[in-house]
């Protein structure tokens, strides 16, 4: 038997089902980038608030790329189950607010027409730091990306997340439709104006009335979101199928925490997530650094420094005391650089993101979290050294992040095997290495080169200097001596 709407009613008692009926639900909601943490965050926020107060608000769920999600959701009506982990077991929830799945390369047209539809009042998106086609350390469209050299050569077949907006917010203004509310969920400073700035660089770039309407008219509220979601193995499905008595094609695992705090500013209207627990301010922007900052640049500095040394995932790196020491460390140091929102105690949160880690029920893949690097570390880590040298503070913590991250992208792990980098500059990276060698001078100054990442930073020997240093030692000793003699 496989999870379908026709078999919710063979569930056993104790999971949790949609208290509405799935077959009435209208989609309001296209969201770009339909992986796992998007059906474990928004996707859940959205059952919520349609248990609470049922509206048209159903999701359109796309993959970018590949169809394995949707091949996995459409013969389930698109249902799916989240399994909430920690020691004390699972907890079992079959989700039915997505209600279609989409894979945009399989025909561009149709999910345009979609996006165009009045009845579609929000689009939104996980499409990750490298979906967003910029550069990483000024945030501006990357005009060279041949996802956005094509779709501007060819706007109605789009490849790239803001190919489609713009295309389908320049449809939707010519045929006098509203425009959607673009609802940016990735891990990127201040991600609404940052998509804001991307969508109306590409529509000036097509039409300069295009663009000044996109700037006039258009709301980019920004978001911060929060929640550990591993990928999905094997296992985590043959204990979910056990649970619900079926199969479930590609069930979500993530734990108890999540947290969403949004900009309300939404044109067409949006679900009561504020009734559901996601957070209305009038400015992200503190919360967003916060969790940045502490959360995510402890995980890349984490996920580096725990795959060089050996650890598979973050609960196992953050068990070894030095790790941990260094996690709290690190978070120490960023600390003074985050505005503190309201209401917060940072050293509460700093606590509560150690016991967080140390989930032992989930599977964190520390090769999971340091994907996509290049994208990542400034925002992650590069921010917070430029505030700590203005201050005139030590950056060595995070200098051992960054330079475990450059250790890292050589590809080759400390007993000489090769790793398997999945970064959109993975080959200009190991193109560097294959100049420069093992040299930690010769390699760190050859990476702290690359501006799309470092900025004017890299050029900078209050940070240069540490990295390098940090560099050597990791190449001398490995990671985990390096850590263990850290003061
Ligand atoms: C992680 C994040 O993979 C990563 O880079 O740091 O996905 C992290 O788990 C989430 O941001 C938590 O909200």
């Amino acid at each position: 038997m496989r999870l379908h709407p026709d078999n919710l009613s063979r569930l056993p008692p104790r999971v949790t089902r949609p208290g509405y009926d799935p077959a009435k639900l209208l989609t309001g909601i296209v969201h770009l980038g339909l992986g796992a943490f998007h059906r474990a965050h928004q996707a859940v926020y959205t059952e919520d608030a349609l248990e609470r107060e049922f509206g048209p608000w159903g999701i359109v769920g796309v993959s970018l790329r590949n169809p394995d999600t949707r091949d996995a959701l459409q013969p389930q009506g698109s249902l799916y189950t989240v399994a909430t982990r920690d020691g004390g077991g699972d907890s079992l929830r079959v989700v039915g607010a997505v209600k279609v799945c989409m894979v945009a390369p399989e025909d561009p047209p149709v999910l345009l027409a979609t996006m165009c539809s009045p009845d579609i009042r929000i689009v939104s998106l996980t499409i990750t730091e490298k979906g967003y086609c910029h550069d990483p350390a000024t945030g501006r469209l990357n005009l060279k990306h041949p996802d956005i050299l094509h779709d501007l050569a060819d706007p109605g077949r789009p490849k790239s997340a803001i190919g489609f907006i713009v295309e389908a917010l320049a449809r939707r203004r010519k045929a006098g439709v509203a425009p959607f509310t673009v609802l940016s969920c990735d891990n990127l400073p201040h991600n609404g104006a940052l998509t804001a700035g991307l969508v109306a660089a590409m529509a000036h770039a097509r039409d300069a009335e295009l663009g000044a309407w996109v700037e006039a008219e258009v709301a980019f509220p920004s978001t911060m979101v929060d929640r550990i979601v591993p990928a999905t193995t094997d296992d985590d499905r043959a204990l979910v199928e056990a649970g619900l008595g079926m199969a479930d094609a590609w069930p979500v695992v993530a734990e108890p925490f999540k947290q969403w705090v949004i900009e309300d500013r939404f044109t067409l209207g949006r679900p009561a997530w504020d009734a559901v627990g996601a957070e209305f301010v009038a400015d992200v922007a503190p919360y967003e650094m916060m969790k940045l900052r502490l959360l995510n640049g402890s995980h890349s500095s984490l996920a580096y420094l725990g795959y060089l040394g050996g650890f598979e995932t973050i609960a196992e790196t953050v068990a070894q005391p030095d790790y941990a020491r260094h996690a709290r460390a690190l978070m120490a140091a960023a600390a003074p650089t985050v505005p503190v929102p309201p209401g917060y105690d940072l050293a509460g949160y700093q606590a509560q993101l150690m016991q967080r880690f140390a989930n032992p029920a989930l599977k964190h893949r520390t090769w999971q979290i340091a994907m996509d690097g290049s994208q990542k570390l400034p925002q992650r880590l590069l921010g917070t050294a430029r505030d700590l040298l203005a201050k005139g503070a030590p950056v060595d913590r995070i200098a051992l992040g960054v330079a475990a991250w450059m250790r890292y992208v050589t590809g080759v792990d400390e007993r000489g095997q090769p790793i398997s980098v999945s970064d959109p500059m993975a080959e200009r990276l190991a193109g560097l290495f294959a100049q420069t060698g093992p040299d930690p001078a010769r390699l760190g100054a050859a990476y702290l080169g690359v501006s799309e990442v470092f900025g004017d930073l890299g050029a900078d020997p209050r940070f240069a200097v540490p990295v390098i240093d940090a560099l050597a030692r990791l190449y001398a000793k490995g990671a985990r001596a390096t850590l263990a003699e850290m003061p």
